[in-house]
């Protein structure tokens, strides 16, 4: 569980100095409102700042502090999991915009080609990486990755127990 929640830890700290701060926290929010996504990129946000609100209190620091370390944003994560709001309003909004935002032509599925694209510009290059990330959230093997696939994924990530299922590979950053 804490593992999962430092690799998402990683993937957030563009800055790589190990502390996570609102800037990098709302860079994708942010990044959606300059691409001309503002209704999506408002939606994120608003989940984002309270997503940051509620970790700073884990830590009992004011919801507006600016930074977080890596111990924090565990402390953060965890007590976020045991809330109905994180499951029932983080986790599928979550699912549905890291879904579109990777279906780069809007027919509804992301193919092996757009998730290549998502991969290469976080950095990963290794492709057979690549290419068995991608075999494993195509769950019913159909050459596709679905909303419904990509949901699984999301949620066994953010809520699920069972180390077997782990989808700690949607954010290894290399
Ligand atoms: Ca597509
Ligand atoms: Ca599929």
């Amino acid at each position: 569980m804490i593992k999962k929640w430092e690799i998402l830890f990683d993937y957030v700290d563009t800055t790589r100095d190990g502390i996570v701060d609102i800037e990098e926290m709302m860079s994708y929010p942010n990044r959606l409102v300059s691409e001309g996504k503002q209704e999506r990129g408002k939606l994120l946000g608003d989940i984002l700042s309270e997503t940051w609100g509620r970790m700073c209190e884990a830590n009992n620091l004011p919801r507006e502090h600016a930074s977080l370390t890596k111990a924090q944003w565990v402390i953060g994560r965890r007590a976020l999991t045991k809330t109905d709001w994180f499951r029932k309003t983080y986790v599928p909004t979550l699912a549905t915009i890291h879904f579109e935002s990777l279906d780069r032509d809007h027919d509804n599925t992301i193919t092996l080609d757009e998730w290549r694209t998502y991969k290469h510009k976080r950095g990963v290059t290794d492709d057979a990486a690549i290419q068995s990330a991608f075999k494993r959230l195509d769950l019913d093997g159909d050459g596709i990755i679905s909303q419904e696939e990509m949901t699984h994924a999301i949620t066994q990530f953010c809520i699920g127990e069972d180390p077997s299922d782990d989808y700690s590979f949607l954010y290894i950053v290399h």
